[in-house]
């Protein structure tokens, strides 16, 4: 049995789902259009494990030793080699995509100007490819890794003038499907194959058509050809060289499952430098499914990952109450509600999409710009069991609705000239220039921290008001309570905690044995008494056993 158990956990850390939900469950975060020198230093400063913001470097060495350490025990007879791949899964990464894309001028410089590909030289907006290998040692080298948003299914669109208007200078030319600097020329597109009266999706209900035509016109790889494979997975490897941890495969849902696993089959194995010999990527791929179309999120678990898309459209229905939905309903959240796999999930509050109305999720979707109901929906996935968590971390933009639609949902990152500036700190630690650092807001910063120090415990002690107050704990680690109804909240509450006055992380922090927020006290039976006001700044309340005074 213990011999079984180890077998799994190997092939787990082995595979392309590590980290996994068990001992490794941490979080991603999305810095979204940051430059790379700015990410490295962050990583230092912020997200490793010295340097600035030195809570959640705290927090990943609090929970290699404590959670890593029980494990390590379970497992007494692991080889160093499980113990290097549970230390690896503990650890901290984020996102990013580096290769060549089109400039685009009209607009000017949109964001989404990253996901037309010209070639895979390393160049973007965001550095080159000597400031990208930096990023990625200085962050490996402090804990922290680097997931990259992999655009494979696609170049740029077709309508886009030939030239050299990208961010290398290499030339192209659409329209003769010629990209020489990968150099992929006609017959590596799919034009034969589609069946589309345009040659773009027109039908999301025809599963043909969503792999093989063009996704909003952007000229499609034939990806069942070896040569494109190979050029594809050349990319990846580059990466994963250099010391990349994973991969986030944008537009998974427009490539056969079948062609990606032949990629993937051709990856590297992870650089030894900073990860356990014959450690695979960390796969994850954008299929957006909400029910009602033919492709599924599941037609894509062999090959890793798989975002899941309902989880954040649901929460924000949930928390904004429409359509009678109350947060006593989350009671079961999860699988219960038609989600897939908790360890074949990625899940998100947001992303860079739905923030802005692209992709899919709609009007529900909670984001910085409701930063009451947004970081009670970050704190409720943080705190929760299912699926592996992603932080947003966005840039301010000038919205502007005519008719309910964003017309401003192109605006790039903040920048001079199209130079994207550079994420200055504040005093306060928040970020300026018009970062919005939601990873560096306290309330979601701290609830990273809960989830480590709760990692692999039950979900426990549910309760609710057959309303919109609830509290959950996980096992005798962990303990939250949201008050979302519209009068106060006061209740004696079993907790699960050992006895001891606690710092609610949301309103304050623990510094040294003072706490700069409200104090839990809970008695020698687990109970604690709890009341929050409805009109509190933050209207939820979060103890665990490192916020102990
Ligand atoms: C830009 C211009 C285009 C131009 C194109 C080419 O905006 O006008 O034609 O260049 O020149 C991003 C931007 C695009 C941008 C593109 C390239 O969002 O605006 O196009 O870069 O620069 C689908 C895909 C999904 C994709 C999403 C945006 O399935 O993969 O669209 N996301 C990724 C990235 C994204 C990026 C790309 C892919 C391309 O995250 O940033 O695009 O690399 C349905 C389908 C979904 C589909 C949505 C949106 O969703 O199910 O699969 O997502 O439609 O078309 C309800 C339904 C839900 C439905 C939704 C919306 O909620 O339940 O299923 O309505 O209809």
């Amino acid at each position: 049995m213990k011999f079984l158990l180890l077998l799994s956990a190997l092939g787990f850390c082995r595979a392309q789902y590590a980290p996994n939900t068990k001992p490794g469950r941490t979080s991603i975060v999305h810095l979204f259009e940051w430059r790379w020198a700015d990410i490295a230093l962050e990583c230092e400063r912020y997200l490793g494990p010295k340097g600035f913001g030195g809570v959640q470097v705290g927090m990943a060495h609090g929970v290699h030793r404590g959670v890593g350490g029980a494990l390590e025990q379970k497992v007494s007879s692991v080889s160093a080699k499980l113990r290097n791949c549970i230390s690896y899964a503990l650890q901290r990464v984020l996102s990013l995509h580096p290769n060549e894309n089109v400039i685009i001028n009209n607009p000017s410089r949109p964001w989404w100007e990253r996901y037309q590909p010209i070639s895979y030289k390393l160049c973007t907006r965001s550095g080159n490819e000597d400031e990208f290998r930096d990023m990625v040692t200085r962050c490996n080298n402090v804990g922290v890794h680097i997931y990259v948003d992999a655009v494979i299914n696609h170049m740029c669109g077709n309508g886009v003038s030939p030239g050299t208007s990208s961010t290398c200078g290499s030339f192209f030319n659409p329209g003769s499907r010629d990209f020489p600097s990968v150099p992929f020329s006609a017959w590596d597109f799919n034009d034969g194959k589609c069946r589309s009266p345009s040659g773009d999706i027109e039908n999301y209900n025809d599963a043909y058509q969503v792999r093989d035509c063009r996704l909003v016109g952007l000229l499609d790889l034939a990806l069942e050809k070896d040569y494109v494979r190979s050029k594809v997975a050349e990319y990846l490897n580059h990466l994963i060289d250099i010391g990349v941890a994973g991969f986030r495969i944008d537009a998974s849902k427009h490539m056969w499952p079948g062609d990606m696993k032949a990629i993937l089959d051709k990856l590297h194995h992870l650089n030894t430098t900073w990860f356990p010999e014959g450690s695979k990527a960390f796969i994850y791929q954008e299929v957006i499914d909400l029910g009602g179309e033919p492709i599924k999120s599941s037609d894509y678990f062999d090959n890793g990952r798989v975002t899941e898309f309902k989880y954040g459209a649901k929460l924000g229905t949930v928390l904004r109450k429409w359509h009678g939905e109350k947060m006593a309903y989350l009671r079961n959240w999860g699988e219960g509600w038609g989600f897939m796999p908790s360890d074949r999930a990625l899940v998100f509050v947001d992303n860079h999409d739905n923030q802005r109305g692209h992709g899919a999720g709609g009007a529900s979707i909670l984001t910085f710009w409701d930063p009451r109901l947004y970081k009670m929906g970050v704190a409720f996935m943080l705190a929760h069991p299912y699926g592996f968590t992603r932080v947003m971390s966005s840039f301010r933009w000038p919205r502007y609705f005519v008719n309910g639609k964003d017309i401003n949902d192109w605006i790039g990152p903040p920048n001079t000239n199209g130079v994207i500036k550079e994420v200055t700190i504040n005093p306060d630690t928040t970020c300026g220039n018009d970062w919005v650092c939601e990873h560096r807001w306290r309330q979601i910063r701290n609830m990273v921290m809960f989830r480590n120090v709760v990692d692999g415990e039950l979900f426990t002690n549910w309760w609710d008001n057959g309303s919109n107050q609830v509290a959950f704990g996980r096992g005798n680690k962990g303990f939250i309570i949201f008050n979302n109804d519209d009068w106060p909240l006061s209740s004696y509450l079993q907790t699960g905690l050992p006895a001891g006055t606690y710092c609610d992380v949301i309103s304050g922090d623990k510094i040294g044995d003072k706490c700069t927020g409200i104090k839990i006290y809970v008695s020698a039976d687990g109970k604690a008494h709890f009341s929050i006001s409805n009109n509190a700044e933050d209207p939820f309340i979060a103890i665990h056993v490192e916020s102990k005074l």
